[in-house]
């Protein structure tokens, strides 16, 4: 298979792609094509690696508005609402919502998903969901399973049990959410659970870390340090960390000398983050999101998530990252040129890394699986002004979706 005219990473000139037994095989200024063998048009579009959404919570996924909306917009609402909607929950509602979901991100070009999947349930009824679903869209989508206590590890009823459980079941990816259990020392005793369960696993980490605008919300100076100590380092993530964003800049700076040691990975969810954040204040208002500006300038990897779709949480949503990107540009005030072009990274490089893929597995690169997505411009800065198509979405080889742009005509102009 031969793609023909494409930018290669916001590349000014255009090149063609061979791709051979699924790996990128070529990169040149034409190749001409074998007999029979497929020419894909790319009309000058952007080639980039596959999106990559490291989070999102898809058993809650579609469920906004039931059974109530969330009118006051806190976190804390969104998760009285969801208890009441877990109790609902069966096995053919979570697997249909979820993969209703995925199919929406599997055309927008997301082929890499870690999600969170709450095991605050006796019956795990969500995650059991999910693990079916795990094999069942894996041709299209690597899906990678977070088990999320989402109503705390020792503040929930045998919570420690259902985590342990989840593990054995089989989520990849250890969970936590300090910030709310019931005191400091829970939320320290279910860092320290938590990395330990996942050690002895063999499982990567992804914690819910002080999603709260309190200044004195401090988990994330221990589970780095726990990742620092026990060597876990970059496998393992915080989440969120908004609380980064009340904290005085003194603290701030000696932290972060603590973060680079560390080497966790960070994930930022801007659309959702500003949508609850800020939500005690009058005003002045917090923008509610964690510092990706100077995580990012001091070489710490922030990738970004969609965290919600249409649910007591978030009622938009699309499943399209570059929704993503944009609110999140404009968030952390990200604003030179550079900055925005190189903001794809945020949501494909800073992703892949956050979920472990191993870097012979991802990128653009001779040799490598040929995974890809082309956006219908030259380049990002383009891509993200006109919110362009993902022309073709393609997995080792395969096309996984495909769309045909839109053309509109100003017809009085
Ligand atoms: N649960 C939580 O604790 N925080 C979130 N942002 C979402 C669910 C979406
Ligand atoms: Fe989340």
């Amino acid at each position: 298979m031969i793609i023909h005219g494409v930018h290669v990473e916001n590349a000014e000139k255009l090149s063609d792609v061979r791709v051979d037994g699924g790996v990128f095989a070529e990169f040149a200024p034409a190749i001409s094509p074998r007999s029979g063998e497929r020419v894909i048009d790319a009309r000058g579009g952007l080639l980039i690696p596959p999106f990559v959404d490291p989070h999102v919570h898809l058993d809650a996924a579609l469920t906004a508005g039931d059974p109530e909306w969330n009118e006051t917009g806190t976190l804390f609402d969104g998760i009285r609402i969801w208890s009441e909607r877990k109790k609902t929950l069966s096995v053919g509602d979570v697997k249909n919502r979820a993969k209703q979901t995925i199919m929406m991100m599997a055309a927008h070009g997301i082929q890499y998903v870690r999600t969170h999947i709450d095991v605050t349930d006796p019956d795990l009824t969500a995650l059991h969901a999910m693990l079916e679903l795990r094999e069942e869209v894996d041709p299209y989508v690597d899906l990678q399973i977070v088990a999320f206590p989402q109503e705390g590890i020792l503040s929930f009823p045998h919570g420690k049990e259902l985590m342990r459980e989840a593990v054995s079941e089989g989520a990849d990816v250890v969970g936590g959410i300090p910030h709310f259990e019931f005191t400091s020392e829970y939320g320290s005793a279910s860092l320290r659970f938590l990395m330990d369960l996942a050690q002895r696993n063999d499982r990567l980490v992804d914690v819910h870390c002080d999603e709260i605008d309190d200044p004195a919300s401090r988990n994330l100076e221990i589970l780095a340090t726990l990742a620092y100590e026990s060597g876990m380092a970059d496998r393992v993530t915080a989440s969120h960390t908004t609380a980064m964003g009340s904290y005085n800049d003194a603290y701030a700076y000696k932290l972060f000398r603590l973060l680079g040691m560390s080497k966790i990975n960070f994930v930022s969810n801007p659309l959702v983050n500003m949508h609850l954040g800020g939500r005690f204040d009058t005003y002045p208002k917090r923008r509610g999101l964690t510092r990706v500006k100077e995580l990012n300038e001091a070489g710490i990897t922030v990738a970004f998530g969609e965290d919600d779709i249409q649910d007591p949480w978030s009622p938009l949503g699309a499943g399209n990252m570059l929704d993503v990107v944009r609110m999140g540009l404009y968030a952390a005030q990200l604003m030179g040129y550079r900055q925005i072009m190189d903001s794809y990274r945020f949501v494909t490089y800073n992703g892949a890394k956050t979920m472990h893929i191993a870097q012979k597995d991802y990128g653009i690169a001779t040799g490598r699986p040929a995974s890809f997505v082309i956006l219908n411009a030259p380049d990002f800065y383009h891509a993200l002004n006109e919110n362009v198509e993902v022309l073709y979405s393609v997995r080792a080889g395969r096309v996984v979706a495909q769309t045909t742009p839109h053309e509109t005509h100003v017809v009085l102009g």
